[in-house]
């Protein structure tokens, strides 16, 4: 039965190249390969998986037979992949620095400085790893979004050197579109796929030619990692999930919709999957934590429909998915930045000098009191905050915020030894913060002293008291006057 496939080639308007032709830009290698169905001897050993942790560094190799080692390679913010760069059959590091544009493989799985690096590509542009001409040996190629290209190189840079003009490129995918690099027919020659999110759809090519997918496939659910490895040793390349929010690989022995063959509990979110066949681990190192645990969460509600509910949840979807690493500064305004007209942010009132004034960006201070109550319920340090000029009745009394740029702020530290993450959600009616993060059993209380009448104004206090995993407590109370509205 014929399945009828979608082209997820973008229209490249007029076309010079005719169909026939774009066949000779395919190296001879390659063609040599296909035509004569030789497939190179390549080690045979089923692929594994690891993570980096982006945030740290922090490599975390797992092997086939469930052994596992970590070290830490490359900065924070650096693009990991691995690959064969020495030709023995065994995978290691490699990983791009956009700060500098350089590529640093390493030749082994073990701590240490690269053994080569090369400049690399354009700034935008995507490293995918493999071997696209069944050589046995795996390169660095790119993938330039921006053109939706792929430009295959089938040779490493030289050391020190640039990264050397492609063999050949083609254009595949549409915008956003994010590549994967595979065997997915077995030949012994890598190709490309891509993994559309919007659609769920993985779009697999067996050539390295610009053309319509050979096959496709729906799989995974939003927010899903997609990457291919042979995880049964059979020489074909499939698909493998990592699943962020369950910190779990879901491992697919065919290119087909289905449930996972293989699947377990490995890292933690924020964490980037790859593939590989490592080889014997030499051990040690850690084990990615499950350090992501929903710690606390805030809700505040308000009525519909307004601009300062499009606000609202604007600067909601901005401040979405922020990481803090451990020690770090968690900043509203240094996230949004002010919030202007050009960034989308619509007319609605604010309190200034105890007046109602329409400004781009009113009504925020509704998120700035959901995610300050997120981290003070969270039990993490108060670096600055600053309570409304006048009470207002949706709010907690004392312990809610206003904001402003550059003044005030929701400012909290991430004084513990995990990363935090924001996780913003809302309805029509109502604003949620919640964060994820590992607060080390921190018991929050939080008690108010009110005597409020909201027209006449008056003093409050609130405290907060932490109960730390040990039994220890620790208290910190605030006062705030409100003026009468
Ligand atoms: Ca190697
Ligand atoms: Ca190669
Ligand atoms: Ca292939
Ligand atoms: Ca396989």
């Amino acid at each position: 039965m014929q399945t009828v496939i979608d082209v997820p080639v973008r229209p490249l308007g007029e076309r010079t190249v005719p169909p026939a032709l774009r066949w000779i830009i395919v190296p001879l290698a390659l063609t040599a390969a296909l035509w004569m169905g030789t497939s190179p001897a390549r080690a045979a050993e089923a692929e594994s998986v690891g993570l980096v942790d982006p945030t740290t560094g922090l490599w975390y190799l797992r092997s086939a037979d469930g052994s596992t080692t970590s070290f830490f390679y490359g900065n924070p913010g650096d693009s990991p992949f691995v690959g064969d760069w020495d030709c023995d059959g065994v995978e290691t590091p490699g990983l791009y620095r956009r700060s500098n544009g350089s590529v640093y493989l390493r030749n082994s799985n073990t701590q240490g400085i690269a053994d080569i690096s090369f400049f690399f590509g354009n700034p935008g542009d995507i490293p995918v790893a493999g071997d696209f001409d069944g050589d046995g040996c795996d390169t660095v190629s790119i993938y330039r979004p921006s053109e939706q290209r792929f430009y295959i190189i089938n040779s490493i840079g030289a050391d020190g050197g640039g990264l050397g003009v492609a063999d050949f490129s083609f254009s595949f995918g549409n915008p956003g579109d994010v590549p994967f690099v595979g065997d997915f027919d077995g030949d012994g020659g890598d190709t490309v796929g891509l993994h559309r999110r919007s659609n769920g759809t993985l779009y697999f090519n067996n050539q390295l030619v610009e053309g319509a997918a050979a096959s496709q496939m729906a799989y995974g659910i939003a927010n899903d990692v997609m990457f291919m490895g042979d995880w049964n040793g059979d020489e074909v390349d499939t698909v493998g999930i990592f699943r962020p929010v369950e910190g779990r690989f879901y491992l697919r022995d065919s290119n087909t919709s289905g449930v996972a063959d293989v699947t377990f509990a490995y890292g933690a979110k924020r964490m980037l999957p790859l593939s590989g066949a490592f080889g014997p681990l030499p051990g040690g190192g850690t084990a990615p934590k499950r350090d992501y645990f929903f710690v606390s969460s805030f809700t505040t509600r308000h009525a519909c429909c307004q601009n300062r509910v499009h606000n609202i949840q604007l600067m909601a979807r901005v401040v979405d998915g922020t990481v803090i690493p451990p020690g770090g500064t968690f900043s509203v305004n240094a996230i949004t930045g002010a919030r202007t007209e050009a960034k989308g942010y619509k007319l609605a009132p604010a309190i200034i000098g105890g007046e109602y004034v329409d400004v781009y960006g009113g009504g925020v201070s509704q998120f700035g009191t959901t995610v300050y109550n997120a981290f003070l319920f969270g039990g993490y340090d108060e670096i600055e905050h600053k309570p409304h000029s006048v009470y207002i009745s949706r709010y907690p009394a004392c312990h809610e915020a206003t904001l402003g740029t550059p003044k005030p702020d929701v400012i909290f530290v991430n004084d513990t030894d995990s990363l935090l993450t924001v996780e913003t959600s809302y309805t029509a009616t109502s604003i949620t913060v919640a964060i994820y993060g590992n607060n080390e059993g921190r018991r929050v209380r939080v008690t108010t002293n009110r005597t409020i009448d909201p027209t006449v104004g008056g003093s409050v206090s609130c405290t907060r008291t932490i109960t730390f995993a040990d039994g220890s407590t620790e208290s910190e109370t605030w006062f705030w006057t409100y003026k009468p509205s």
